[in-house]
């Protein structure tokens, strides 16, 4: 039993890494974490220079004997992989990470007779090719045509009413992660003949529950194969205050999430919130000593495991944000998928700080990027 597994385990890594050697990436070399640097800053006179070569030093000394120069100055020539040159045609995609992350869809409210807060989202399934690697384009399904879909955002207690329709090829659900009855559960022979349960292709369906517990919750499509339908890209972040708030903050969604470009069931492209290697060409701009607090998940298909690890800082985790007590303070954070969690930090210096997968080769294949904190 233990030599085949194997076997098919060297298999698929070569391909994933044959892939991004010479497959859809023209002229791609295989990335090191010790050169996951940006190289605009490097290289572009920026203020970020002095703090992204003082990150290289100190977490990569040494460097084969090379000094830092030589070796700064071969990468353009050496290594042009898909952290650099064109970037991916976000327009054309119809989504920015970086306006993902500070993008929450509180949807539409009203009061019902009882003077309670009803909120209300259409959400439309649709087909759609998307970019997540320069030139790497991948046959996405998606919630309101982005991948990971419109982080929902609401208030513990609140009705919530979510109009679904399916336009996509393909019969779908949205499976809410939370406290809900049976019927709206999204699961496929659930309800069929209330109309819940599949959502055929021109169907709709309305899914309406209580806002419960407060957290950091999911929704995903539920129709089988699960692995298949979650892998497409139909997944995204549901969060739900408690009912006193917050602190105030900057609030940041990040998706962990990857893509199996060439269909071997092992993903090629790894991310946080679906480009590879986004945020480390645009790191996330972060001000000094601020509250930052991310609403972190994985919805990583075909690994078992993601994390989440911080450079330079440590931070409170809260394990699906249901309670206002961290767990620990630490500066990895490991989810299965589907776990899900609430991470708060402050930066007390300026700087750029990485933040990457510490499985290592998903941060090789674009599970990698900074914060600038000014
Ligand atoms: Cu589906």
């Amino acid at each position: 039993m233990d030599e085949p597994k194997t076997e098919g385990k060297a298999r698929r890594k070569l391909s994933r890494r044959g892939l991004l050697a010479g497959g859809a990436v023209a002229g791609a070399s295989l990335p090191l974490l010790h050169e996951l640097i940006p190289h605009q800053s490097l290289h572009g006179g920026s203020g970020a220079t002095a703090e992204a070569a003082q990150h290289h030093g100190m977490a990569h000394g040494g460097g084969g004997g090379m000094s830092h120069g030589e070796s700064f100055g071969s990468h353009g020539a050496l290594h042009a992989d898909f952290r650099e040159g064109p970037d991916v045609d976000h327009a054309a995609n119809g989504f920015d990470p970086t306006a993902v992350l500070r993008d929450f869809d509180y949807g539409k409210t009203t009061r019902l007779a009882s003077g309670r807060v009803l909120r209300e989202w259409e959400i439309v399934a649709s087909d759609k090719e998307i970019e997540v690697a320069p030139g790497v384009k991948y046959a996405a399904w998606t919630y309101n045509g982005r991948v990971p879909g419109p982080t929902l955002r609401c208030r513990e207690g609140e009705r919530l009413r979510i109009r679904f329709i399916n336009g996509s090829d393909h019969p779908h659900t949205m499976h809410f992660h939370g406290v809900h009855s049976a019927f709206m559960d999204g699961m496929p022979g659930i309800g069929e003949s209330r109309g819940a349960g599949l959502v055929e292709p021109g169907e709709t369906f309305v899914y309406e529950f209580d806002a419960e517990p407060f957290g950091v919750h999911l929704y995903h499509c539920h129709v089988s194969p699960l692995a298949a339908h979650i892998a497409k890209g139909l997944y995204g972040l549901f969060v739900i205050d408690p009912a006193q708030g917050r602190e105030e903050a900057d609030e940041l969604a990040m998706v962990m999430n990857a893509f199996d470009t060439n269909f071997d069931f092992a993903n090629e492209v790894y991310a946080v919130n679906t480009v590879g290697f986004h945020y480390q060409r645009h790191p996330i701009q972060l001000r000094r000593g601020e509250l930052v607090r991310i609403y972190l998940a994985n919805l990583t298909e075909y690994d078992p495991i993601n994390s989440f690890h911080l450079h330079g800082n440590f931070f409170n985790h809260f394990p699906t944000g249901t309670s206002l007590q961290p767990i620990e303070f630490t500066d990895i954070v490991s989810q299965a998928q589907a776990q899900r969690g609430i991470l708060e930090m402050r930066f007390p210096k300026p700087g750029l700080y990485m933040f990457h997968a510490h499985v290592t080769e998903f941060a090789e294949l674009g599970w990698a990027g900074f914060f600038e904190v000014s």
